[in-house]
């Protein structure tokens, strides 16, 4: 028996704040959730696979477009024509979402109640299905607790949407343990909301299989859904398959052996060929950020509008589509700053300030305090996550004076040595 578990689809879900990068491939993007899922369809078709196991998380939200919903309907009829079954559970995204009420689906298409624990059988098939859907957005209770024991003699998955113990970036919803999963007897559980794919445990199988299609730089690498295999009431394999038209890479560019920045360009341009590469074709989707101390750093800081264009310049002379999202630039000067603050002129005097300034929490408050009418200006876009900073975030007002360090005083120190 062959069944196929993806979840976290996401079907149009709008890739956060694309519109505002230039020249951002926003069409091909804005589209890749839905080809990614005809192209998990196709391979259910082509694989001749047994089942669809659907683990949540269909829709993204709570917007009332039913053509996304239309969409799902029909690529799951395509299913129905070849008497490929799917089984699902909603998940939080999905309790949330009025397509999900209100849309009729295909009968191939079992979706497990919300109320309680459902178990669906296949006698042709051998296999039992444990699932149960979220009522609302917000589960905070242990559904796993209530799932029965596995049936004898059939193949024995459990479907469910849930956080396990916790994991990062993700909230707790229907919190669980692997132990509680493993008492139940089944040979596989078909989880989903957390969109790192992680193969829990193998015995007996616990696997998230992430989510299909990457939406922003937090989603890097090969996504997709899993395969599994199995024989009678045992699982023999679980495979990854690919299914992104997309690929996010966070590409950390050592620029340290750079002596100028057309050479760190050429650093650039290797990273994101090795990226298209690693991406087999697909659109590559790159933050790249330039990292490594070294004799360029202050070229490349000093004009940082011109540095971004040559990165996106690199990008442009690779071969295949890639699309530099973000160009970060984190690097080092080989200034000695130790040394720099010892100076007993006006240069070693703004070198200590910017340095001990971070060590003084009165300074740190005037400083945040004199920044914020100044950053509440700037336009949005600027910074990592769309703003520079927020200055009342401990932390931050640090991070900007180490920073302010790292690029002022090495240009003072340069400005001094040329003749
Ligand atoms: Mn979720």
């Amino acid at each position: 028996m062959k069944l196929v578990h993806a979840a976290d689809i996401h079907l149009d879900s709008p890739l956060r704040g694309l519109d505002r990068y230039d020249g951002a491939p926003s069409a091909d993007l804005r589209v890749a959730t839905r080809r990614a899922f005809v192209n998990l369809v196709d391979h259910c078709l082509e694989e001749r696979v047994d089942a669809l196991l659907l683990a949540g998380d269909v829709y993204d939200g709570d917007w009332q477009d039913f053509n996304t919903g239309l969409f799902f309907v029909k690529q799951l009829a395509r299913l129905r024509e070849a008497g490929i079954r799917v089984w699902a559970v909603l998940g939080n995204h999905d309790a949330a979402s009025v397509i999900t009420r209100r849309l009729k689906l295909p009968e191939n298409v079992t979706l497990l109640s919300h109320d309680a624990p459902q178990t669906s059988v296949d006698e042709r098939l051998g296999l039992a299905v444990h699932g149960q859907s979220f009522a609302k957005r917000d589960v905070g209770e242990d559904l796993a607790a209530a799932y029965p024991r596995a049936l004898p003699g059939l193949l024995n998955v459990g479907l469910l949407h849930t956080a396990l113990a916790g994991r990062p970036d993700h909230a707790p919803y229907a919190p669980t343990t692997a132990d509680r999963l493993a008492s139940k007897g089944y040979a596989y559980w078909a989880l989903g909301h957390v969109h790192r794919a992680e193969v829990v445990s193998r015995d007996p199988w616990i696997v998230f299989p992430g989510n299909l299609q990457g939406r922003s730089v937090r989603e890097t690498g090969e996504k997709g859904f899993v395969v599994v295999t199995a024989e009678g009431t045992e699982v023999r394999s679980v495979e990854p398959v690919a299914a992104d038209v997309a690929r996010w890479h966070d590409l950390s560019v050592d620029v340290s052996p750079a002596r100028s920045p057309d050479d760190a360009a050429t650093l650039v341009q290797r990273a994101l060929e090795a990226a298209a590469g690693a991406s087999a074709g697909r659109l590559v989707a790159a933050r790249v950020r330039l990292t490594g101390r070294g004799p360029v750093h202050v070229a490349l800081v000093r004009d940082l509008a011109a540095t971004e264009a040559s990165v996106r310049a690199a990008a442009a002379d690779v071969s295949g589509e890639v699309w530099v999202e973000k160009v970060v630039v984190r690097t080092l000067p080989e200034v000695d700053l130790a040394k720099a603050r010892e100076r007993k002129d006006a240069l070693g005097h703004v070198a200590r300030t910017v340095h001990d300034a971070a060590f003084d929490p009165e300074t740190l408050k005037a400083l945040a305090e004199e920044l914020r009418p100044l950053l509440e200006k700037l336009p949005a876009g600027l910074g990592e996550d769309g703003r520079l900073f927020d200055a009342a975030e401990p932390g931050k007002v640090e991070a900007f004076l180490a920073e302010v360090e790292a690029t002022l005083v090495p240009m003072l120190v340069e400005g001094e040595e040329r003749p």
